[in-house]
């Protein structure tokens, strides 16, 4: 067995090591309990580490989509930019490695493709790809709610003579598109980032679009010093404010109704917050995300701003999306629209006949071929469920995940799942995670799982699983906070549209992040309500023995 396998004891495992397996580690070594992470690339960073496709870049603002567990972390790093960049990001996230010396409890370059639960002795045992075996009383998954690339099912797609690539698995080295005819497959927020940059340096770029989206500008600047140090003399203030909005996100959110608006004044909000850039644009009025009338202003606003910077009128009707405006997620942009108009960029619809091959010179849509060198695919994730499913967990009596999430995940709180004891999930279906920042999502699921194990801990309690009740009735209210939302009712990765023969469901909790701290607090606060504990049977209670 390598160095690297069993051969310690660990309290608990912690499966990727993105924002989620970081702040784990660092929160578990505080309450003192024993832990390691288990990543399957050969750097950290989770999303950030695999997203490096050209103008990636986080689409909320990076102040707000950062740690706020340590104010000196929080006043020693200077962003750079409003929106930070992918490049900054990863070298945000191995600073925090390095600053909390999280490395030397960090297993790299191996990928968890099994994890059993052993009624027996309690334990979680788990196999890496490359077969070695780790165990832990305690398995947190922190695997990502969008860190599975789907890969299009495209007839001839392996025969492709050119360079293939994933904008979800990016080539370290970077792609050289000078001189290349490139073909973007896909207009989702990857695509939108990545096209304006593609179409500066390709000979000649091709959009296949299958549904168009909204964007809004991104108006990203460079961060100005005062601006920065305005912000750090207020920080503490303004994380506890963004606490209290749905979206854990400081947006200037109105609680006026678009159509209570008069039209004119209505414009002019639209206008000052096309102006300003974001998302902050859906937050214009409290009801365009559950009323079509509502949403019909601002999506029409959107939709007359595309024919105003696209010359061309037949494109901008194609690049003019029909559905309600948020119902998938919103795009935030460098030029995505402007970019339709270069002489360089063609927009290919397939949204009523879809790809029909791909060849070794190209891709034929609608019966002509459109010869490309490289083909990027700007495809999407199996979102929220598939990086757990991809690993076969199995918990009690052989149960496995895979079966009992058939027609769709089932969690408690999105933090736990009945019949797998000991196992948490970070930002799992059923919680808040897409629908807001991840980043503060992320540190209250950490802070409330390193909060129970240390209370298991201290009451000597060996195991921790969720009641099929308390599953059932959270599983009741995720679909009433969804059935409020026009989100639920669009095709999108929210519902696992997007991935075929996934089963229709809305996975994210639509509640918002107060609501459900509040509800996760009064769970832990009533002994944890919910779940099933029970007493540890060896005399050590919790920690394992060192082996000999
Ligand atoms: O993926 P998507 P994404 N033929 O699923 C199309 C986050 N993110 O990687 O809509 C033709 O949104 C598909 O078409 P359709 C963010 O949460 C964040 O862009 O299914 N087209 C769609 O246009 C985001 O929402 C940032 O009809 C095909 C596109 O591919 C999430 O990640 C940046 C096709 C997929 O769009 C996912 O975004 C980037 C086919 N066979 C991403 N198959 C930040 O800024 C699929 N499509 C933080």
């Amino acid at each position: 067995m390598s160095a690297a396998g069993a051969g310690r004891g660990d309290d608990a495992l912690i499966v990727g090591a993105g924002f989620a397996g970081l702040y784990m580690l660092h929160r578990l070594r505080q309450v003192g309990i024993r832990a390691r992470v288990l990543e399957a690339g050969d750097g950290i960073g989770g999303v950030w580490f695999w997203n490096r496709y050209p103008g990636a870049r986080c689409d909320i603002e990076s102040t707000q989509y950062s740690y706020q567990f340590s104010p000196d972390l929080e006043q020693e790093w200077c962003w750079s930019e409003r929106y930070a960049s992918q490049a900054e990001i990863l070298s945000y996230a191995n600073h925090v490695a390095d600053r909390f010396d999280l490395r030397r409890d960090i297993v790299l370059q191996t990928r968890i493709a099994q994890a059993r639960f052993d009624e027996r002795t309690q334990t979680w045992q788990l196999r890496s790809q490359d077969g070695r075996q780790f165990s832990a009383r305690f398995i947190i998954m922190a695997t990502g709610c969008l860190s599975v690339p789907t890969w299009p099912e495209i007839a001839g797609l392996s025969s492709f003579s050119g360079e293939v690539h994933h904008t979800g698995t990016w080539p370290r080295e970077g792609v050289n598109f000078a001189g290349k005819r490139v073909a973007v497959i896909g207009t989702g927020s990857s695509a939108i980032q990545s096209i304006p940059v593609i179409a500066r340096e390709a000979r000649h770029l091709t959009v296949f679009q299958r549904t168009p989206a909204y964007s809004v500008p991104a108006r990203n600047i460079k961060l100005p010093p005062s601006v920065l140090a305005g912000i750090k003399a207020i920080y503490r203030q303004l994380r506890a404010r963004a606490k209290q909005m749905p979206t854990g996100v400081l947006f200037d959110s109105s609680t006026a109704k678009a159509l209570e608006t008069p039209p004119a004044l209505r414009e002019r909000e639209y206008e000052r917050r096309w102006r300003r850039g974001g998302l902050t644009f859906l937050s214009a009025y409290c009801d365009i995300l559950t009323d079509r009338d509502a949403n019909k202003t601002a999506s029409d606003f959107v939709r007359a701003k595309i024919r105003s910077i696209v010359k061309d009128a037949a494109v901008a009707e194609r690049l003019s999306p029909k559905t309600p405006i948020g119902a998938k997620r919103l795009c935030v942009d460098l030029g995505y629209y402007e970019t339709f108009n270069r002489e360089n960029v063609t927009l290919v619809d397939v949204s009523s006949a879809p790809i029909e091959r791909i060849t070794a010179t190209g891709i034929i849509a609608q019966g002509t071929l459109h010869e490309v060198d490289i083909i990027v695919l700007a495809t999407g994730f199996d979102a929220m469920t598939g990086a757990l499913l991809r690993i076969d967990i199995e918990g009690r009596n052989g149960v496995t995940l895979r079966r009992r999430w058939h027609d769709g995940p089932r969690t408690y709180l999105g933090l736990a799942v009945h019949e797998f004891p000991n196992l948490f999930t970070i930002t799992g279906p059923g919680s808040p995670s897409v629908l807001t920042n991840m980043l503060p999502s992320i540190e209250q699921h950490v802070e409330w799982i390193a909060d129970c194990l240390a209370a298991l801990r201290d009451s000597r309690i060996g195991s921790i699983e969720a009641t099929a009740e308390a599953q059932n009735a959270w599983m009741a209210h995720v679909a009433e906070e969804a059935s409020k939302t026009l989100r639920a009712s669009e095709n999108s990765w929210y519902v696992g549209a997007n991935v075929p023969g996934k089963p229709r469901i809305f996975m994210p909790y639509a509640g918002g992040i107060p609501k459900y701290t509040q509800t996760c607090d009064e769970v832990a606060a009533r002994g944890y309500e919910g779940f099933v504990l029970e007493p540890a049977a060896t005399a050590t209670g919790f920690l394992e023995e060192e082996p000999a």
